[in-house]
C-alpha cells in the first residue's frame, strides 16, 4: 500500500511518565507516603516486595526516582527541545492529600504542579494528566483496606474535584485510573496492590475482592467525569487501559472462544467507562459465582451518566491464549495460568512479546466497539542501554521498536480511519520501572545516570533516539 499522510495537524506528540516513577521528593513539600513508597526494588523475574510501612533498612527506588521534583525545569526544557506538544504525567495524590482522608488539601503540593504545568505552557506543551497512577495514599490501605471500601469513592472524588478546580485553566486532558484493567491479573500481588491498594487476606476470594474494588473505581471514575465536565466543559476526560490483545493459539473453535472470553475479561472496564454499562456475560458470571457485590441501582445510574470522552491506552505487547482439553463451559480466564508463547513473535529481555501489528489490531478493535477518539498514552521498549567511551548511547533497538509501532499507528489512522488524538511513548526520560523497580529497564530518549542500587549523578544526557524522535515530531510522523 502506498504511504498516505495520516496524522492531523495538532496531533499530540510527546512522552509519558508517572509521578511516583520520576519525581522523588517522597517526603518533601508535605507529601504523604504512597503505595509506591513501600515497594522495594525487584529485578528481572523477581517481584518487588511490599513492606509493612517504610522500613529503615530497605531500599525504595521511588523515594528518589530521578529527582524530577528538583530537575523538572531542566527536563521539560529537554522535552521542548524534542518539540513535544504534550507531556503526560500524573498528580501524586499524596502531595495533595497526604493521607487521603483529610478535609483540606496541602497547598505546597498544589503549588508544585502549578509550577510544572506553567513550565510546560512556557513551551506550548499540553499537560496530559492521570489522576491515579499506582500511587494512592498508603494510609488509605492501612485504614480502609484500599478500594475494597466504598468510602474510597468519596476520597477520590474529593481529590479529583480539588485538582480539576485548581488546574481548570492549565490542564485540558485528563485520565482517571491508569491501566485500571491490570487487576484482571488479580492473582499477582503487584497488580491488585498498584491498582487498588489491596492486599488479599488469607481465605479471601481474590477475584471477588477485585470485582468489588473495580466497581468502586468505575463509579468514582464516572463521578469524576461528571464533575470535571461541570467545572470545565472543555475538559477531555479519558479512561486508561493496558491494551494487550489476546490472540487464540490456533483456529480451533475452543481457542477462539477462549480468546474472546479473555478479551472480554480484560476489557470490560471500557464497556462500563465508555458505554456506561456492565456487559451481560460479567453480570451473569458474578451472579453464578455467588459474589455478594455492593453494586447499587444508584451506582448503575452514575455509570450511565459519567461516560468518558476518549480511550487512553498503553500498548507494549500481545498475549496468546489456548483452551484446555477439559475447558469449563464458561471459559473462565485466568491470566496467571492460561497464557502461552506466540511462536511468531520475539520477546524483549523482560519477556514482553513485541508485536507492532498488534497495535493496529487493537486500534481497529477499539474503534469498532466504542467509536470514541483514542490516545496512545504509553508505548515503548524497556532495554539495557550501554554508554560508549565517548558518552554516546546508540539505542537503535529502541528506535526500531518505536518506528515499527508508529508505522502501524499511522496505518490505523490513514487506512482504517481511526480517530487518534496523540502518541506519548512511555518513559521519555529514564525512570524507575513500575513492574520491577529497576532503573536498568530503560525507555527514555534521555538517559539518567543512576543504577539499580540508587547510585549515580542523576545527570541527564541525550541518546541517539532523542534526535530521531525530534525529527519524527517535526515532520508530523512523515520522516521515520
Ligand atoms: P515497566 C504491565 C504490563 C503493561 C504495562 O512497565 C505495565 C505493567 C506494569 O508493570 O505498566 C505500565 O515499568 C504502566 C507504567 C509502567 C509501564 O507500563 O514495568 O502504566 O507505570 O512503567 C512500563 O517496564
Amino acid at each position: 500500500v502506498e504511504k498516505v499522510n495520516a496524522l492531523p495537524k495538532g496531533f499530540l506528540w510527546g512522552g509519558a511518565v508517572a509521578a511516583h516513577q520520576l519525581e522523588g521528593g517522597w517526603d518533601q513539600g508535605g507529601k504523604g507516603v504512597s503505595i509506591a513508597d513501600v515497594m522495594t526494588a525487584g529485578a528481572n523475574g523477581i517481584e518487588r516486595r511490599i513492606t509493612d510501612g517504610v522500613k529503615a533498612d530497605e531500599y525504595y527506588p521511588n523515594h528518589e526516582g530521578i529527582d524530577f521534583y528538583h530537575h523538572y525545569k531542566e527536563d521539560i526544557k529537554l522535552f521542548a527541545e524534542m518539540d513535544f506538544k504534550a507531556f503526560r504525567t500524573s498528580i501524586a495524590w499524596t502531595r495533595i492529600f497526604p493521607n487521603g482522608d483529610e478535609a483540606e488539601p496541602n497547598e505546597a503540593g498544589l503549588e508544585f504542579y502549578d509550577r510544572v504545568f506553567d513550565e510546560c505552557h512556557k513551551y506550548g506543551i499540553e499537560p496530559v494528566i492521570t489522576l491515579s497512577h499506582f500511587e494512592m495514599p498508603y494510609h488509605l490501605v492501612k485504614a480502609y483496606g484500599g478500594w475494597r471500601d466504598r468510602r474510597m469513592i468519596d476520597f477520590f472524588v474529593k481529590f479529583a474535584t480539588t485538582v480539576f478546580k485548581r488546574y481548570k485553566n492549565k490542564v485540558k486532558y485528563w485520565m482517571t485510573f491508569n491501566e485500571i484493567n491490570n487487576q484482571t491479573d488479580y492473582q499477582r500481588e503487584f497488580a491488585i496492590f498498584t491498582n487498588s491498594g489491596i492486599q488479599v487476606k488469607p481465605g479471601e476470594n481474590a477475584e471477588e475482592v477485585m470485582y468489588q474494588a473495580s466497581h468502586y473505581e468505575v463509579v468514582a471514575s464516572a463521578l469524576a467525569v461528571q464533575i470535571g465536565h461541570q467545572i470545565n466543559p472543555d475538559f477531555q476526560i479519558g479512561a486508561m487501559v493496558a491494551m494487550v490483545p489476546i490472540y487464540p493459539a490456533t483456529s480451533k473453535p475452543q481457542d477462539i472462544m477462549k480468546a474472546e472470553r479473555a478479551m472480554q475479561a480484560r476489557y470490560w472496564y471500557l464497556d462500563v467507562q465508555v458505554k456506561g454499562q456492565y456487559p451481560s456475560w460479567l453480570t451473569a458470571y458474578q451472579r453464578r459465582a455467588g459474589y455478594d457485590l455492593d453494586i447499587t441501582l444508584a451506582d448503575l445510574d452514575v455509570l450511565q451518566v459519567g461516560k468518558v470522552d476518549y480511550i487512553g491506552f498503553s500498548y507494549y505487547m500481545s498475549f496468546t491464549v489456548a483452551s484446555k482439553d477439559n475447558e469449563p463451559v464458561d471459559y473462565h480466564y485466568n491470566e496467571a495460568a492460561d497464557l502461552v508463547a506466540n511462536q511468531f513473535l520475539q520477546q524483549s529481555e523482560w519477556g514482553w512479546q513485541i508485536d507492532p501489528e498488534g497495535l493496529r489490531y487493537v486500534m481497529n478493535w477499539l474503534n469498532d466497539r466504542y467509536q470514541v477518539p483514542q490516545f496512545i498514552v504509553e508505548n515503548g521498549y524497556g532495554a539495557v542501554d550501554k554508554i560508549e567511551a565517548d558518552g554516546k548511547i546508540h539505542d537503535d533497538y529502541r528506535i526500531d521498536y518505536l518506528r515499527q509501532h508508529i508505522e502501524q499507528m499511522e496505518l490505523a489512522v490513514a487506512i482504517d480511519g481511526v480517530d487518534l488524538m496523540g502518541y506519548t511513548p512511555w518513559g521519555c526520560i529514564d525512570l524507575i520501572s513500575a513492574g520491577t523497580g529497576q532503573m536498568s529497564k530503560r525507555y527514555g530518549f534521555i538517559y539518567v545516570d543512576k543504577d539499580d542500587q540508587g547510585q549515580g549523578s542523576l545527570q541527564r544526557s541525550k541518546k541517539d533516539s532523542f534526535k530521531w524522535y525530534k525529527k519524527v515530531i517535526s515532520s508530523n510522523g512523515e520522516d521515520l
